[in-house]
């Protein structure tokens, strides 16, 4: 009975092997060099030929419980080292579900953003309509039609980008209005819009002057509309924008595309018209530029001036957060630093 006592060893050592091994890949190496093909077990299965017809059965009968409890050990080893990993893992991982949270540093919208969003809910509350338009802009729109013709002396107060001789970046959003204009149709109602947006100047950029900067226009065309409308119109936009204490006042001046044409100034929202820095002791801020819109511009849109006129008027918005915010330069709307973007932050 040698065989018998060779598989008895074997079982023994097999065991004491597997319950000292404490990693799967060594378990799998032990498995592999106990029960396979080249192993001690296949091995003595081999030898039984050489058996007696008596011995054989039990020889084999005892060689395959040798290995099914060495095979039953390997996967109670298996399951317990899977799942001290598990536990490790899980021990390691875990989570302090009471600590507080990293903060996340949340954007805001850009001051002229800010602006101009608080201007045109102003408007839309008033049923206007807010239009876009390009900023690759054709000269017929954006001079032809505002009543400037090639040889206008108006056109070398904006000094142009051109990108061929008919193609310009917009200097003023006048264009828009002008398209606007083109396509209404007056049977379904008065024409009420303004276009906000960016507009281009070849200016050298310093702390009053950006090469691009943006502009909100406004404009009101329908029979009978007046003077008076425009001067309520831009009270209750300078009220809501500098506060309800506000008093405006219009100027005389020119544009091509208005007539009669004006300058407006809002009562210093710093002196109350009082006088000091802000307003240069003057009690009044220029920030506006209006006027009732030239039959010109109404006839080149296609529509008759003998039946329809109205307003206009355009404003800056650069301007206008300037003045609100006391910032004195505004080459830093452009800059992105985001110490001065941070200054303007709103909470939802
Ligand atoms: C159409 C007809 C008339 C738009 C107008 C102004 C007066 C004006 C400047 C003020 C400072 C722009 O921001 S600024 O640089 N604008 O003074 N703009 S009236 O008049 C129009 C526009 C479109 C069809």
């Amino acid at each position: 009975m040698s065989l018998k006592n060779d598989l008895d060893n074997l079982k023994q050592k097999g065991l004491a092997q597997i319950q000292e091994v404490d990693s799967t890949k060594v378990l799998n190496d032990i498995r592999v060099s106990l029960l396979g093909k080249k192993g001690p077990i296949t091995n003595v299965l081999r030898g039984m030929k050489d058996l007696s017809a008596e011995e054989r059965p039990k020889v084999g009968a005892f060689a395959n419980e040798v290995r099914d409890t060495l095979t039953e050990a390997i996967e109670a080893k298996k399951d317990e080292l899977q799942a001290q990993v598990l536990n490790k893992k899980l021990q390691e991982e875990t989570i302090d579900v009471t600590l507080p949270g990293r903060p996340v540093s949340v954007g805001t919208s850009h001051v002229l953003s800010q602006v101009m969003d608080n201007i045109e809910e102003l408007f839309i509350g008033m049923g206007y309509q807010v239009v876009d338009g390009p900023e690759v802009e054709e000269d017929h729109y954006n001079f032809e039609m505002m009543n400037m013709p090639k040889d206008h002396p108006a056109r070398d107060m904006q000094d142009t980008f051109y990108i061929t001789q008919n193609v310009l970046m917009r200097t003023h959003t006048s264009p828009v209005q002008a398209r606007t204009l083109e396509k209404h149709d007056f049977s379904k109602g008065p024409l009420k819009m303004i276009s906000p947006g960016r507009v281009y100047r070849r200016d050298t950029d310093d702390a009053t002057h950006s090469h691009q900067f943006h502009q909100i226009e406004g404009l009101v065309v329908d029979k009978h509309i007046t003077m008076a409308d425009l001067k309520g119109t831009l009270e209750v936009l300078a009220r809501h924008f500098f506060g309800e204490d506000r008093e405006i006042r219009l100027r005389p001046s020119y544009f091509p595309f208005t007539e009669p044409s004006v300058e407006v100034d809002v009562s210093c929202f710093n002196c109350n018209g009082e006088g000091c820095a802000v307003c240069k002791h003057t009690g009044w801020i220029e920030v506006l530029g209006a006027g009732m819109v030239h039959p010109n511009v109404i006839k080149n849109a296609g529509v008759d001036p003998e039946v329809y006129g109205g307003f206009a008027f355009g404003l800056g918005p650069d301007r206008f957060a300037m003045l609100k915010y006391g910032i004195d330069d505004i080459r830093q709307f452009y800059l992105n630093d985001i110490r001065f973007l941070h200054q303007f932050k709103v909470e939802d």
